[in-house]
C-alpha cells in the first residue's frame, strides 16, 4: 500500500475535534498511517517556512507556521471571508480586500516548498478543501509527478457564484494540476461541469474529462462517510452514563459549527412557528442546541451569533414556563462521546442547513439511534446528505418556517413501524458508505487516473521522440 500524503488547513492537534474534515479524515489517519500536514499561525515575527513536526499520534504530523498577518489574510480573508461565502451562494457576505488573494497564492506556494522535500517516489498525495486548490499546481512546478487527488468539502458554487470571483481563471489552472477532483455529491458534479461549460466554453468528454481550455479536469463525485460502526458503538454505551436532561423531556437535537450556512436562525424560527401552532395541551418539546464557536475573528460569524442568541432569548421569552425551556442553546463544543450520547437520546434529529457540502451530522445522528426504537431525522433538502438520506428522513425547505413546523409535527406523530423502516433505509446506506469506503473507493480511483495520465504522457513522449528521429 502506498504511503498517504494528507495535506488540510486544520491539522488535529487537540482531542474532540468539531468540524467535518478533520473529524473524518482523523479516523482514516488513525486506520491507515502516513502524513498529514496542515497550517497554522506562528508567533508573530517567524518568517521561517519550515514545517514543524508533533509526536504522539498513530501517523506523522507536521505544521507550517505562518506570521500571523500572513495566516490571516490567508485564512480569514481569502479562504473564509471570499472562497466560503461563494462557495456556499452568500456572495452578499464577500469580503474582497487587496492582498487576500495575494498571501492565499503565495501560502499555497510555501506550503509546496516547505513539504517537496518530504514527498517520495510512490507517496500518494491528498489535498483537501478550498484552502489549497492551488497546492497540486505548485507541488508540480517543484517537479512532483505522484498521484494528486483533490477533495472539496463544500459544495462546488454555481456559474453565477463563480462570476462573482476576482481572477475566476485561476480556478481551472489550479483544477487541472490534479489528477482527480472529487466533490461531495452529484450536484457539485453537474455544477462543475456547468461552470467549465458556461465560463470557460469547456465540454465534458466521453471517458468523463472535462476539457476547458485545453486542459482537462477529472471530477467525481465521492460522498463522505463516517466511522458508522465506532460511532454506533459509542452512542449505545454512552447511553447510560447521558447527560442531566430530565428524563421525561423530549428532545429535538440540534449539533452546528456556528456558521452562517447552517441556516441556525431559520431552525429557530421554524420550532418557533410548532410552537405557536401548538395546542396548550400537547407534549412540551426542547430544542437542544449545541453550536460550537467557529471563526470568531470574522464579521459574519459575529453578526450570526448575535442574532441567535437575540432569536433564542425571543422563543424562550414567549413559550418558556415554570420548568420548562423550549430552546436549550448553548455555544460551545461539547466532548464527542457525550455527543452521541445525546444524539441517541434525542426523539428527532434538527438539521437545517441553507447549503452544505453533506453534513456528517445528519449520519451521526441516524447512527446514533437505538434501531428498535429510533429518531426521527428532519434533513434540509439542501445539505448534500439528502441525496442519500433522502430515503428515510423529513426532508424539508429551511427557508420556508412552516416547512419544518410541520415536519416537526409529523416526526412526534410517527408510529413505531414506520420510524423503524425510514431508520434502516438511512442505516443501510450510512453503514456501507462509511468512511473508509470513501478512502478506499477515491484513492482506487485516484490510481487509475494517474496511470492512465502517465501513460498518455509516456505516448506523447514517444512520439516526440519519433518525429524528431
Ligand atoms: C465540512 C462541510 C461536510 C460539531 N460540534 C461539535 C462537534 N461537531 C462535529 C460533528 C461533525 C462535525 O463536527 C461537523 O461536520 P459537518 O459535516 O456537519 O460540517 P462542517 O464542519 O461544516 O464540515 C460539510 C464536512 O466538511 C465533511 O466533508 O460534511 O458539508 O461544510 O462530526 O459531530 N464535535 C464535538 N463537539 C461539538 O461541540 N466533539
Amino acid at each position: 500500500m502506498s504511503r498517504l500524503v494528507v495535506f488540510s488547513n486544520r491539522l488535529p492537534l487537540g482531542s474532540s475535534p468539531s468540524g467535518g474534515l478533520v473529524v473524518a479524515l482523523g479516523r482514516t489517519m488513525e486506520q491507515r498511517g502516513g502524513v498529514w500536514i496542515g497550517a497554522t499561525p506562528g508567533k508573530s515575527g517567524t518568517g521561517q517556512h519550515t514545517l514543524q513536526s508533533y509526536e504522539g499520534a498513530s501517523f506523522d504530523r507536521h505544521a507550517l507556521h505562518l506570521p500571523e498577518g500572513e495566516y490571516n489574510d490567508y485564512y480569514l480573508g481569502y479562504s473564509n471571508s471570499v472562497l466560503w461565502p461563494l462557495f456556499h451562494g452568500r456572495t452578499d457576505l464577500l469580503d474582497v480586500e487587496e492582498g487576500q488573494l495575494a498571501a492565499y497564492s503565495s501560502v499555497n506556494r510555501k506550503m509546496a516548498e516547505a513539504s517537496v522535500n518530504l514527498i517520495q517516489e510512490g507517496d500518494v498525495i491528498w489535498i483537501h478543501d478550498y484552502h489549497f486548490i492551488p497546492l497540486a499546481a505548485e507541488l508540480r512546478k517543484l517537479g512532483v509527478n505522484n498521484p494528486i487527488g483533490f477533495f472539496l468539502h463544500t459544495p462546488f458554487p454555481s456559474s453565477n457564484n463563480v462570476r462573482a470571483m476576482s481572477h475566476k481563471e485561476f480556478l481551472l489552472d489550479w483544477l487541472a494540476a490534479y489528477d482527480l477532483v472529487g466533490l461531495q455529491t452529484q450536484r457539485d458534479v453537474s455544477a462543475l461541469i456547468e461552470v467549465c461549460r458556461a465560463t470557460f466554453g469547456g465540454q465534458l468528454l466521453s471517458d468523463g474529462r472535462i476539457r476547458c481550455k485545453g486542459q482537462d479536469i477529472w471530477a467525481a463525485s465521492f460522498p463522505i462517510g463516517i466511522d458508522a460502526k465506532t460511532f454506533r458503538q459509542t452512542a449505545e454505551t454512552q447511553e447510560m452514563t447521558s447527560p442531566r436532561i430530565d428524563p421525561g423531556q423530549k428532545l429535538l437535537i440540534g449539533v452546528d459549527r456556528l456558521d452562517y450556512s447552517k441556516g441556525l436562525p431559520h431552525k429557530f424560527r421554524g420550532f418557533q412557528r410548532f410552537l405557536e401552532d401548538q395546542d396548550s395541551e400537547s407534549e412540551r418539546l426542547t430544542l437542544l442546541q449545541i453550536a460550537s464557536p467557529t471563526r470568531e475573528n470574522v464579521e459574519a460569524y459575529q453578526d450570526i451569533r448575535r442574532q441567535l442568541e437575540q432569536l433564542s432569548g425571543e422563543v424562550n421569552g414567549e413559550f418558556a414556563e415554570l420548568g420548562y425551556m423550549p430552546i436549550q442553546y448553548i455555544h460551545r463544543a461539547v466532548p464527542r462521546d457525550y455527543l452521541a450520547g445525546l444524539y441517541r437520546r434525542a426523539a428527532i434529529g434538527l438539521v437545517t442547513p441553507l447549503i452544505d457540502g453533506m453534513n456528517l451530522v445528519a449520519k451521526e445522528y441516524v447512527t446514533a439511534q437505538d434501531s428498535s426504537d429510533p429518531g426521527v431525522l428532519i434533513l434540509s433538502e439542501s445539505a448534500g446528505a439528502a441525496e442519500q438520506l433522502g430515503i428515510g428522513a423529513l426532508t424539508i425547505n429551511p427557508f420556508d418556517p412552516s416547512s419544518i413546523a410541520s415536519a416537526i409535527r409529523k416526526a412526534v406523530a410517527m408510529p413505531l413501524t414506520e420510524r423503524i423502516e425510514r431508520h434502516q433505509a438511512m442505516w443501510d446506506e450510512i453503514s456501507l458508505h462509511d468512511v473508509y469506503w470513501w478512502t478506499e473507493t477515491f484513492l482506487n480511483r485516484l490510481d487509475k487516473n494517474a496511470s492512465s495520465r502517465r501513460k498518455r504522457s509516456r505516448s506523447i513522449a514517444d512520439l516526440e521522440t519519433m518525429l524528431r528521429g
